[in-house]
């Protein structure tokens, strides 16, 4: 079988085939041939077809054309090969906040035949250390301003043997080899198979997983949630909040908004206040960023009415139906919900903005199918909790990790989602798996609690878990941050308790409230319930 790898690594490590999920090629457009880079047709192309002088990437202070972006690229794959040493196949650290040289390195290494592994930029040296090892990553391109972490990293990682650094200004930092390299390459010949990034899993507890994706994979994702549910057009603009290092992020903000030959605003922060000023200042049309960042950027109603959004993607976490309104009034823009995972790479089920319906996040994305299963992995009746269970064109295959077993069951995809569906084949999100809370025989999902009392006028956020009770075997308790000026006694968790026994059923109401000043969270924005067990 054709590879244009010359180091084997991760071919060598796929799991074996009868642990790999099915993948489903239905679609005509994800017929790909042998051999396939997918940074040829999400960036060469554009400038082969013309389009050289589009507007690509922004940045504050800067701006990128297409022909720009090619050029950075074309020039850092010469310094990765020439000189730094990389063979096709080889594992490329990436690591920086999203800005434009991050974007530049990703298509360099892509182009390279090199295989991405962009990193979270909050990871500390322990982190590091333990993807270094499991990715054997040989190389590293680090943003000057996370190298610390990286350097103590590197002193106990020998396979690592190169790292340069960028945005400062030494004799030796990339920069400096940029100037000196060529702007011209040709893009490895891979096949549509060879690995091209390792996605790190955010991973709430334990070692980290490596999921592997192919060329034909970044092409699959462009080519089905895109063109069925988001639509967008080569005017549009992308911003958001997504590290690129979250797959959620490298989606929406680099690989669709080429894929449409659009432009997309890379923040290196963005909280909800300084995203809201980018949104002004770009002239952003598609956002995406997390359902508590949509909920704090509504108040700013006003000015968000003035700007030009037209499209707003949620996902990582549920939405909540009083969100979803909550935006829907600010701004007059239905929410675009969708759920996506490391492992099938990005959003598998959603829908499009005239087809939303509050609570569910959908129906499959053309490509994809769904269903809801029991413990032995039968499909069970509409209506009915169970499992998800997906199939696609994308799907799991961790580098080289005994959980391969867990994940892909009987060819499906297990995302540890407990789903339902309805008669009309929507798809209602329940809870993780593990977070269903079994009080007195019932079955209670904590974000369907945490959806009721948010919907209270006092509630900032909070966060819903089981613990442990003699009488009861679990009892819902809420960890609650108040809105400012609320006060947190005795008589506002009674408020609170009484509010959510008329607005679920009774017995769902948190027996126990502690109110908080924040609630842990991961970096991609996902609430870390497991942390509120003490
Ligand atoms: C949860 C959701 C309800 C769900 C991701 C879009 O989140 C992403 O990937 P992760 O590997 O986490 C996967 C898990 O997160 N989840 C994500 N989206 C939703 N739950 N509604 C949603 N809309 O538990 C899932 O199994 O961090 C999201 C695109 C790419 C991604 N990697």
């Amino acid at each position: 079988m054709y590879s244009a790898h010359m180091d084997t690594f991760a071919r060598d490590n796929l799991p074996p085939s009868e642990q790999q999920p099915q993948f489903l090629f239905d679609l005509p457009e994800l017929h790909y041939p042998e051999r396939l880079n997918c940074a040829t047709e999400l960036l060469d192309r554009h400038i082969r077809q013309g389009h050289g002088d589009r507007v690509c990437i922004r940045a504050p202070g800067l701006t990128w054309t297409y022909a720009d972006l090619l050029e950075k690229s074309n020039r850092i794959a010469n310094v990765l090969v020439h000189d730094m040493g990389l063979v096709p196949g080889n594992r490329v650290l990436l690591r920086a906040p999203n800005n434009p040289l991050l974007a530049a390195c990703w298509f360099a290494v892509i182009k390279a035949g090199g295989i991405a592994v962009a990193t979270m930029p909050l990871l500390r040296a322990k982190e590091l250390k333990s993807i270094l090892n499991i990715g054997q990553i040989t190389h590293a391109l680090c943003d000057a301003a996370l190298a610390e972490e990286l350097q103590i990293a590197a002193k106990e990682t020998p396979v690592l043997r190169k790292i340069r650094h960028f945005n400062y200004s030494g004799p030796d930092s990339l920069e400096a080899a940029i100037e000196r390299a060529s702007p011209e390459f040709e893009n490895i010949d891979t096949a549509a198979d060879d690995t091209c990034i390792l996605g790190f899993t955010s991973g709430t507890t334990g070692v980290p997983k490596a999921t592997m994706h192919f060329h034909r994979d970044m092409m699959s994702i462009c080519h089905c949630w895109p063109t069925y549910n988001l639509r967008p057009t080569a005017d549009d603009v992308f911003i958001g909040s997504p590290p690129l290092a979250f797959t959620f992020g490298l989606g929406g903000l680099l690989l669709f908004p080429m894929h449409a030959g659009a432009s997309t605003v890379l923040l290196e922060k963005a909280s909800p206040p300084l995203l809201l000023e980018a949104i002004q200042n770009f002239g952003a049309t598609v956002l995406f960023t997390a359902p508590t960042s949509y909920r704090t950027l509504a108040v700013r109603a006003v000015e968000l009415r003035r700007t030009p959004l037209r499209k707003c993607v949620s996902a990582g976490e549920a939405l909540p139906s009083s969100t979803r309104a909550l935006w829907k009034q600010a701004t007059g823009i239905e929410l675009i919900d969708g759920i996506g995972a490391t492992e099938m790479l990005h959003i598998f089920i959603s829908h499009d903005e005239t087809n939303a319906r509050p609570g569910a996040t959908g129906k499959p994305v053309p490509g994809y199918r769904a269903k809801v299963v029991d413990a032995e992995g039968h499909e069970v009746p509409p209506g009915t909790i169970g499992q998800l269970a997906v199939q696609g064109p994308t799907g799991c295959r961790y580098l080289a990790d005994s959980r391969q077993k867990a994940y892909v069951q009987h060819g499906w995809n297990l995302t540890g989602d407990a789903y339902l569906m309805d008669a009309e084949g929507y798809f209602f999100y329940q809870a993780r798996t593990d977070d269903m809370i079994i009080s007195s025989g019932y079955n209670i999902a904590a974000p369907e609690v945490e959806e009721a009392l948010m919907q209270h006028p006092a509630v900032a956020e909070c966060a819903v878990i089981g613990v442990a009770d003699d009488e009861r075997g679990q009892i819902v308790k809420a960890f609650v941050v108040l809105r400012p000026g609320q006060t947190d006694d005795a008589l506002q968790k009674k408020t609170l308790q009484d509010f959510v026994k008329a607005t679920v059923a009774p017995y769902k109401y948190p027996r126990a409230i502690e109110f908080v000043n924040n609630l842990p969270r991961t970096q991609t924005g996902k609430l870390q319930r497991f942390k509120l067990h003490t």
